[in-house]
């Protein structure tokens, strides 16, 4: 348990070299991957981001502290992909035009492609455009998308609107999550699913396909 302490402090600190060395120490202590990952990795950044809403920390800092992040959640991601999953389905995954937030996004990536989903990432600040693009080209079970802001989230439903207008809606599940996106504003603007975290996004993920293993 300390040792998820002090990863929460040194992500909150932005001590990249630190939290790779706590991470690298728990890994080989055998925590397990996602208590690493949600008490240690995520748990420092809810800290910062609690900071930042008292303005005890500004934008310099949420940005070492995501960089800090990131850098545990390298070490973390093949353990986390696990070898040999037979691909289930191909998801395009995006966070919404306006949105540069992308740690909660990857780690839904990576979640997917543990759980053998082939991911397409388009990354941040993703236009409508580019996701009816892609859906267009063929092959995608599932849209996905990130939103973190409130000002940006409105994005998501032009996007549902936009595969509509390109006549790709029956085409594909959409699902939706990210900090500021609730269950209600995804029946509100008709997405397929809402996933309040990387684990459930694997489960409805699996359910919107009707594959094994799915949350019903
Ligand atoms: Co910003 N930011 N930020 N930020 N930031 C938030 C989101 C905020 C809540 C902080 C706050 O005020 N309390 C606030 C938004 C408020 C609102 O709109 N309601 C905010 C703001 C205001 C801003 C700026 C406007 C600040 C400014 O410039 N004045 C600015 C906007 C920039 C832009 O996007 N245009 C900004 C910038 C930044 C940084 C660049 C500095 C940095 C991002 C770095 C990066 O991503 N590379 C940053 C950060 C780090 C945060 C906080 C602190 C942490 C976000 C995070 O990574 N969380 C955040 C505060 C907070 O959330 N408490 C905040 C960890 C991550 C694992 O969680 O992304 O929620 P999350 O993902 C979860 C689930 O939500 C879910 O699964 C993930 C894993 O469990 N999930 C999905 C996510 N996507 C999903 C998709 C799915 C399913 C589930 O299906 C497809």
């Amino acid at each position: 348990m300390a040792d998820l302490k002090l990863i929460i402090e040194n992500v909150v600190e932005g001590n990249v070299e630190k939290v790779k060395e706590l991470t690298k120490n728990a890994i080989t202590d055998g925590v397990d991957v996602a208590t690493i990952l949600d008490d240690g990795l995520i748990a420092g950044m809810g800290a910062i981001g609690e900071q930042f809403e008292r303005r005890e920390a500004y934008v310099p800092e949420l940005l070492l502290s995501a960089r800090a992040m990131r850098a545990g959640m390298e070490l973390l991601e093949p353990l986390l992909v696990s070898s040999g999953v037979q691909a289930k389905g191909k998801v395009v995954l995006g966070t919404v035009k306006g949105d540069v937030h992308n740690i909660g996004k990857d780690l839904v990536g990576i979640m997917l492609k543990g759980a053998g989903f082939d991911i397409i990432d388009l990354g941040v600040d993703v236009p409508p455009e580019k996701f009816t693009d892609v859906v267009g080209e063929g092959g995608a079970g599932i849209v996905g998308m990130s939103g973190l802001l409130t000002t940006t989230l409105s994005f998501m439903k032009t996007t549902i609107e936009a595969l509509d207008a390109a006549g790709l809606r029956s085409r594909v599940k959409v699902m939706i999550g990210g900090a500021v996106v609730t269950q209600d504003y995804a029946d509100r603007i008709g997405a397929d699913a809402y996933a309040a975290n990387a684990a459930e996004a694997v489960n409805k993920a699996k359910e919107l396909l009707g594959l094994e293993g799915g949350s019903k």
